[in-house]
Parts: C-alpha cells; structure tokens; sequence
C-alpha cells in the first residue's frame, strides 16, 4: 500500500511515542518494508533455517527473502553450505522454491555445473582462457548455533551474535538439534507485518483469551502481571506460582541445567532472549495434556521434567522441551504479510505411530499458530484504519514489545534511515 504523499521514513521514526506501539506508516508502507527487509533481514543475522533440514549429502533447500533467494545445502563431505541461487553465468535461478536431492547443481538455463562445495566444474563453450575459479557459486555467511542456521547477508556481519552462540552452545547441547528429525512442517501466512507478528510473539497478555490449548502447559506469569489487577486470591496463586518458578529454576541450575534468564534487546545490534520456562500440568511438554508426545526424547535428554528452553530472536521463536522442539521463523512477504514456518523435531530415530503421535506432537500449537495468524491480521486490519493511533503497551505484561519497538528505531536510526 504506497503511500504516495509519505512523509520520509526518518519523521515516521521520530514520531514514535516511547512506551507505545508504532506509528502506522511503520506498519503499512511499502517504503519501510523495504527498509525493514534492507535493515532486519540483510544486515542482521537471521535465524533461516536447520541444519536437519538437509540431513543427508546432496539435500537442499531453497530459502527466499525478499528478492533474494538461498540454497542451504549438505555437501559431498556432510557439511553445511549456503550459496546464492543465483547462477554465475547470465543470473538465472538453479533451484526452484521447497526442497531438492540433487548430486551437482545444474543450471536450467544453460546448463553451467556446480559441485555441492559452489565450485563450477563444468562450462562448455567458454574458450580455452575461460577461468572457472572466479565463477564459484557466491558463499553467505552463516552460522549452525547449536544445529540452528543463522545467515547474514552483509560483509559486516554483527559481532555481537557472539554472545547468543556462547549461551546457546550449552544451552542446546542436550537436545542435538543438529541430528534431530523434521516431523512436520506447517506454512502459515499472516496478514500481518512481520513487526506485528514479532509483537504478538512477545507477550503472552492475549493468551487467556485466545489459546486454550497452550493455556494447558504454557505458564505466562513470567511475562507479568499488574498485582493490583488480582483479586487476593489469584494474587496468592501468582506468588506461590512464581516462588515454585524459581525454586525450580535454581533445582534445575544445581542438576546442571543452565536456566536463568539471559537476553540482549537494547542498544545491540543481535537481539535474543532466552530461559527454561516452566511447564504447567505434567510438566512434559507442549501437548493437550501437557504429557510428553514422544516416548523417544531428543538428543541425550533423559528427563521430561526439564521444562522448556525457550529462545527468540528478532524473526523467530523456538521452543526446546525434553520430547521435542518447536522452532517457527518469520520471513516478510511484504509490508501486510509474513510467512510463519514451523517445524516439529524429534529424535531422529523416533518412529512415528511406535515412538511418538503426529496428532498429539503438533496439535497445540497448529492451533496456537493459526490463532495466532487472525490476531495479526486482525491488528493488521485496525493499524492501517485511519482511526488507529498508536495506544500504550502494558508495563506490566508487554515490557519486551516496548523494548523490541525501541530497538527497532534504533537499529532503523544505525543504519542511516
Ligand atoms: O511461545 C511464544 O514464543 C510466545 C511467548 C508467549 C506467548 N507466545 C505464544
Ligand atoms: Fe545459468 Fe546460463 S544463466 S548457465
Ligand atoms: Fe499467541
């Protein structure tokens, strides 16, 4: 939707009210997606994908951003490689959209030949001067935190993504979500911009109401409450919800499990937080009946009590319990939509219908996700209505989408905008 009388990108970012949501125009125009897609999803690290996404050689995966498309590969030496889909003779695209077996990567076009490491080995008609070393596929950088892929797309990739590789190495280990298997995979697209499906994913203030399936296991006290909003009574349960919190945080901390809560979302350019949240009921698992669904659990784990390892990062959110882990990544489509895609993991040999349901395994949050997906584009609808103004986040349940939001104009301001 362009705006054709817009005033610049940079009076949109200065009128942005401190402790509210943002100005319209942040939301709805096509000016500023492509500043969000240049700002958010080139120059920052983003979480693309798994290294189990491609689990043996020759598997590839094609990711696409905004006009930029990827391949996320296994080579013939079983190591990770991410190379632009983009052919180095005229252009054109090598792989289409989804997933490939390939043994080389073969143009379409004219058929030029790549070797799974990016080196083209094979293009005729070019002369006897024809050098096909300086014609590798072109290499992105990229990074397998704990089996999780994270690519950046500027030569000047931010340091300080150090710091979520050096909590999340221990963190993750147990669960070798490198070696874990896609049990299922589920595209949502939002209407929504992707800042409004990442505000959504921040506060849990809108799950009473709407996610009774996640309501089962899921325990939002930890992302607040206004005490004097209580009656005594539900005041008394938080209390003694949040002392069972923390004494079991500090059991699972002496067991060895590294739990508190750890995060960078001010003034850095790698914006992650994470901790091992509690699980409510029986305390397994994200699952209907808060029981694990895998009987199988992932990597070394031996214990279905360990909660849940939660981390986020700008575009993605992840959730990493004893049985098994749900990662959900957002990748803008344009200014009022965003593709959400979720991936099941399990054990690599968990067989389903022996070790684990499929139906138990995704059901909570498939609901939770299309639930979701109409709250975002219900705000989406109400942020591009001229009656909206941006209205006040809740200090008590919506902290983290203030400092996301101020985050936001902060990295927008570094990069020039
Ligand atoms: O699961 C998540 O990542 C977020 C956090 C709170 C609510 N929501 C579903
Ligand atoms: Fe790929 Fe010509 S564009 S071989
Ligand atoms: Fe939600």
């Amino acid at each position: 939707m362009l705006n054709t009388l817009a005033s610049p990108i940079s009076s949109l970012l200065d009128s942005r009210i401190k402790g509210h949501s943002l100005p319209a125009g942040l939301y709805t125009r096509e000016d500023v997606f492509q500043a969000d897609l240049d700002v958010f999803f080139s120059r920052h690290w983003i979480h693309v994908g798994l290294e189990c996404d491609v689990p043996e050689a020759g598997d590839a995966v094609v990711i696409d951003i905004g006009s930029t498309s990827l391949i996320l590969l296994r080579d013939d030496d079983n190591d990770i490689r991410v190379v632009r889909n983009v052919c180095r003779h005229r252009g054109a695209r090598l792989l289409d959209a989804g997933s490939s077996v390939i043994s080389k990567l073969v143009c379409p076009y004219h058929q030029w030949t790549y070797d799974l490491s990016g080196e083209l080995s094979y293009a005729p008609h070019m002369g006897k001067d024809f050098d096909k070393s300086c014609r590798r596929l072109k290499p992105v950088n990229f990074k397998s935190i704990g089996g999780l892929i994270y690519i950046c797309l500027s030569d000047n990739p931010p340091e300080d993504i150090k710091w979520l590789e050096e909590v999340m190495a221990g963190r993750l280990a147990p669960y070798d979500i490198r070696n874990a298997k896609v049990a299922h995979h589920l595209d949502v697209i939002e209407k929504g911009n992707w800042k409004l499906t990442m505000e959504n994913n921040r506060e849990c203030y809108h799950c009473s109401a709407n996610h009774p399936e996640l309501c089962v296991s899921f325990v939002d006290l930890d992302f607040g409450y206004d005490p004097d909003s209580l009656s005594p009574e539900d005041r008394e349960e938080a209390e003694a919800h949040f002392a069972m919190y923390s004494e079991r945080t500090k059991g699972w901390e002496a067991d060895g499990f590294p739990s508190s809560t750890v995060e960078q979302v001010r003034n850095c350019e790698t914006n992650f937080r994470t901790q091992r949240l509690i699980i409510a009921g029986a305390g397994e698992s994200q699952t209907e009946d808060s029981t694990a669904a895998s009987q199988k659990l992932l990597g070394t784990m031996t214990r279905k009590d360990l909660g849940d390892t939660h981390l986020w990062g700008h575009s993605s959110w992840c959730h990493f319990m004893g049985d098994h882990a749900v990662i959900s990544i957002a990748i803008p489509l344009s200014a009022d939509t965003t593709l959400i895609r979720t991936k099941w993991l399990v054990h690599k040999d968990a067989i389903e219908g022996v070790d684990y349901d499929l139906a138990k395994l995704t059901h909570v949050w498939t609901e939770t996700t299309n639930q979701d997906a109409e709250l975002v584009a219900r705000a989406q609808a109400g942020v591009q209505d001229p009656g909206y103004e941006p209205g006040p986040y809740s200090r008590f349940t919506e902290v983290a989408l203030d400092d996301f939001a101020t985050w936001y104009i902060e990295r927008m301001r570094a990069h020039g905008y």
